[in-house]
């Protein structure tokens, strides 16, 4: 699209979101996440730009749990431009082109963006979230629309974390959180799968649902987290 039309177009966007499409420069992988280069957040999430160029990016997916062995679910905020209002993991975003967020040596790159945008969208303290404490589980690439415009299209590291935090939610990213059990959460999928109460999940929480999440669950619960980490397969789903 034309400069000045996709401008037009763009002008109902929400202006923190628009600040973070122009200021975040994701990392561009190939399908076996090696780093190939850099582009805008605004164009690694436009479906044309995505399929024309065959655009792939690297993101993270947070699973965190409270010492009840409940997941932390957040709502998207309404102004999100991609995906806005439904339910999903605890906090997703990508890892940045810039030096602490490249390191590949232990994920540390990773853990450093989770870190950050844990504390940017849900206000948990850096050191009620440790680097050291995510344990990154495993790896997934996935292509996602979200309406007509625009879309995901990730190389998504999947990190859980057990931890009790402060949480103060910024109303510009998220709309409503809940800590929910298995019970609970097998409950909001019913729902959402009724279309009840207008309820909506993330596509790439539903993928994480479907092959992993009950299964990683129990490893939680037993504390042995490490023995379900395969950081050598990228499933493709
Ligand atoms: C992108 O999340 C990452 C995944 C796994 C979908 P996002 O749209 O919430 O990114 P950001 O918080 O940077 O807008
Ligand atoms: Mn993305």
């Amino acid at each position: 699209m034309a400069g000045a039309a996709a401008a037009v177009e763009d002008a109902g966007m929400d202006e923190v979101q628009k600040r973070l499409m122009f200021d975040d420069e994701c990392i561009l992988v190939d399908e076996q996440d090696n780093v190939v280069g850099h582009e805008s957040k605004y164009n690694c999430h436009l479906m044309e730009k995505i399929e024309s160029e065959n655009l792939l990016h690297r993101a993270f997916s947070v699973f965190l749990f409270n010492s009840k062995y409940e997941l932390l679910l957040q709502q998207r905020s309404a102004t999100k431009v991609t995906f806005p209002l439904v339910w999903t993991n605890t906090c997703c975003s990508h890892p940045l082109y810039r030096e602490s967020e490249l390191i590949q040596e232990n994920y540390l790159g990773v853990r450093n963006a989770a870190q950050r945008k844990l504390l940017d969208e849900l206000g948990i303290p850096a050191e009620d979230v440790p680097v050291d404490q995510f344990t990154p589980l495993g790896r997934m690439l996935y292509k996602a629309p979200s309406d007509g415009k625009w879309g995901e299209h990730e190389l998504d590291y999947l990190l859980f974390i057990v931890r009790d935090v402060k949480l103060v939610p910024n109303p510009d990213e998220v709309a409503d959180v809940k800590y929910v059990s298995r019970e609970q959460l097998k409950e909001l999928i019913r729902k959402a799968d009724a279309g009840e109460e207008g309820l909506k999940l993330s596509p790439w929480f539903r993928l994480v649902v479907d092959n992993f999440l009950m299964g990683w669950w129990d490893h939680v619960e037993k504390g042995t987290l490490n023995e379900a980490v395969d950081m050598e397969t990228i499933h493709k789903l």
